[in-house]
């Protein structure tokens, strides 16, 4: 597996809305921690959130974890997916109910556009469920456009958001 060198910071957002979502999502953590060449180093509190998507939903709950890693970042997708494989996602229509999603929000300042990958995530600016436990870990996160995230969580409405634990 290609690595990079040094190390470099990553914020990954974590979601669930089926078959017990705390559970999916504590357990998500834990198996983070243990990917290759990669330490867990923050985490969010689990918010509960009011899903973004078709028809009626359950509740998401989300959380952001940040990690520092060695893996280059579609290495580190394919791992997140395995994640994602192992919690038994199916993906059946988008932005549906999920048993895990996980997404890559951020990689060190990196603004990647591959036909797998973009980062920053594309909706990372408008999601109170991502800004939010974003700020919990680092408040004084810049994005890669030179954006402060404590100046688009003042533009951004927290919509029910609330921390559970
Ligand atoms: N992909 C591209 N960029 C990334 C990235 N930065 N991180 C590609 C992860 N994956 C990325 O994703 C589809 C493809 O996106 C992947 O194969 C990967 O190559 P997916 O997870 O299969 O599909 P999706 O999640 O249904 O679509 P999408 O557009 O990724 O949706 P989002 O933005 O992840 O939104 N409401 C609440 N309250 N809380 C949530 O967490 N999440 C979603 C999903 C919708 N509503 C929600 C929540
Ligand atoms: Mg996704």
């Amino acid at each position: 597996m290609s690595r990079v060198t040094p190390a470099i910071t990553a914020f990954i957002g974590l979601g669930s809305n089926l078959e017990n979502p705390r559970a999916q999502v504590e357990q998500a953590l834990a198996e983070l921690a243990q990917l290759p060449d990669t330490r867990l180093t923050g985490q969010s509190p689990l918010y509960q959130s009011r899903a973004v998507g078709p028809g009626e939903q359950p509740d998401y709950i989300n959380a952001v974890a940040r990690i520092i890693t060695h893996l280059e970042p579609l290495a580190l997708l394919d791992q997140l997916q395995a994640v994602e494989q192992a919690h038994q996602r199916v993906r059946l229509e988008r932005w549906g109910p999920r048993t895990l999603d996980l997404d890559l929000l951020l990689y060190d300042g990196q603004v990647i556009d591959h036909p797998r990958l973009q980062v920053p995530h594309p909706y990372l600016a408008q999601r109170s469920f991502v800004l939010y436990p974003l700020a919990a870990i680092d408040p004084q996160l810049v994005l890669p456009c030179g954006t402060r995230l404590a100046a688009l969580l003042a533009q951004t409405p927290a919509d029910g958001l609330r921390v559970i634990n």
